[in-house]
C-alpha cells in the first residue's frame, strides 16, 4: 500500500541521494517520498544544480561527501539522514549554523563491529591470516608448523574512544582476561577502568591499543609516531574506527622499523586504497572496512536511516539525532 506522507495534494517531498543506499532503504523511501537520484546523473554537479530549490532532504549512501558549500547550496534542505554511525563526511558545524538537523545510526551496528574489532585483535597477535596463508601456499606440508605467535590472554587493552563500540569491545575483553585502560577526552564519571589523559599516556600503558572514536578534524592523526613509539616493539595497534586517526607514513614505518609487532586494520585513510607497504605482512590484518558489515546491522541501520526521515516529515521528535 502507498503510505506517503504528505497530505493529499501536496507536492511530494523532495530527497536528494548522493549515492546509492542499501535496497531496502531504497524500498522504504520509493514509497513515501520522491527521489533525486544524483549518482544517475552524468553530470552530478550539473544535477544538483539543477535540482537544489526543490530538495528537503539528504538520505546519505555510505560516506557521502556533503561539505558547507553542499548545504550552502541547497535554501529548502531540512534534514540530512547519515547511514553510518560516523558522521565524519558531513560539514556538521555548517549543518548545525543553517539549523539543520543531522541523524545517524548509532547502536545497531555496535556488537557487531566490537565482534569485529575482537575478531582483528585475535587475528593480528595470533597472526590468522599469515597462518591462513601458509596452510594454503602449502607451507604446512612442505615446511612443518607455523610459527609460535603470543597469547592475548593477561594483557592489556588501551580502547582509544570509550563510547558505545569501546565499550562494547571492553565488555568482549572482559572474558578474555584483558584489562582495559582508556583515552577519551574527558574521563567519564564512574568509569571502572584507568583513564589515561593523552593518547602516548594511554599507549605507554598497554599492548594493545584499540581505536574507536569518532573521526574528522578533532582526532585527525591522533595516532602519531610519539603513540607508536609508546606503543612499543611489542605493541599491536588495531583500528575500527575511521583511518583518518591514524597517520598511515607514521604507521608504517613503525612496522617496518619494528617499533611496534602488528597492526589489524579495518579502516585506511583513502578507502578503498591501502598502502601498498601494508599488504602483504605476516603482522598485519587487513580488511576492507567490514566493521557493520552484516546482513542484520546493515538492515537495521537503512531502517533508522529511514525512520529519521520519516519521523521529521511526520513532524515528530528524531530518533538519533547528531546535532
Ligand atoms: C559505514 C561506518 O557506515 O557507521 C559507520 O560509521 O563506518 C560504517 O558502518 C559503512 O561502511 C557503510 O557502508
Amino acid at each position: 500500500m502507498k503510505r506517503l506522507i504528505r497530505k493529499r495534494g501536496d507536492a511530494p517531498i523532495e530527497l536528494l541521494l548522493l549515492r546509492p543506499v542499501h535496497d531496502l532503504a531504497l524500498r522504504r523511501l520509493e514509497r513515501d517520498f520522491s527521489l533525486l537520484k544524483a549518482y544517475e546523473a552524468p553530470d552530478a554537479a550539473a544535477f544538483l544544480k539543477a535540482v537544489a530549490q526543490r530538495v528537503r532532504g539528504i538520505a546519505a549512501g555510505a560516506h557521502s561527501m556533503i561539505d558547507k558549500g553542499m548545504i550552502d547550496q541547497l535554501p529548502r534542505i531540512e534534514i540530512i539522514a547519515n547511514f553510518g554511525a560516523g558522521c565524519d563526511s558531513i560539514d556538521l558545524t555548517a549543518a548545525r549554523q543553517r539549523g539543520i538537523p543531522v541523524t545517524n545510526t548509532p547502536d545497531v551496528l555496535t556488537d557487531d563491529v566490537a565482534d569485529l574489532a575482537i575478531a582483528l585483535l585475535i587475528g593480528t597477535v595470533r597472526q590468522l591470516p599469515a597462518a591462513d596463508r601458509y596452510l594454503r601456499r602449502g607451507g604446512w606440508a612442505r615446511n612443518g608448523p607455523y610459527r609460535l605467535t603470543t597469547s592475548c590472554t593477561g594483557r592489556t587493552a588501551g580502547i582509544l574512544g570509550l563510547g558505545r563500540i569501546g565499550l562494547a569491545i571492553a565488555a568482549r575483553l572482559a572474558p578474555m582476561s584483558v584489562a582495559v585502560h582508556y583515552h577519551n577526552r574527558r574521563p567519564i564519571k564512574d568509569c571502572p577502568f584507568p583513564y589515561h589523559a593523552s593518547p602516548t599516556a594511554l599507549a605507554d600503558a598497554v599492548d594493545f591499543l584499540i581505536v574507536s572514536c569518532p573521526g574528522g578534524a578533532a582526532t585527525e592523526r591522533l595516532v602519531g609516531s610519539d603513540v607508536l613509539s609508546a606503543l612499543g616493539p611489542d605493541g599491536y595497534l588495531i583500528n575500527v574506527a575511521r583511518g583518518s586517526v591514524v597517520d598511515e607514513v607514521a604507521l608504517v614505518d613503525a612496522l617496518t622499523h619494528h617499533r611496534i609487532r602488528g597492526a589489524g586494520l579495518d579502516v585506511f585513510g583513502n578507502e578503498p586504497d591501502v598502502p601498498a607497504a601494508l599488504i602483504d605482512r605476516d603482522h598485519v590484518f587487513l580488511l576492507p572496512h567490514v566493521g557493520s558489515a552484516t546482513t542484520q546491522a546493515r538492515e537495521a541501520m537503512a531502517n533508522l536511516m529511514v525512520d529519521n526521515l520519516v519521523a521529521h516529515f511526520s513532524g515528530r521528535p528524531l530518533l538519533t539525532p547528531v546535532v
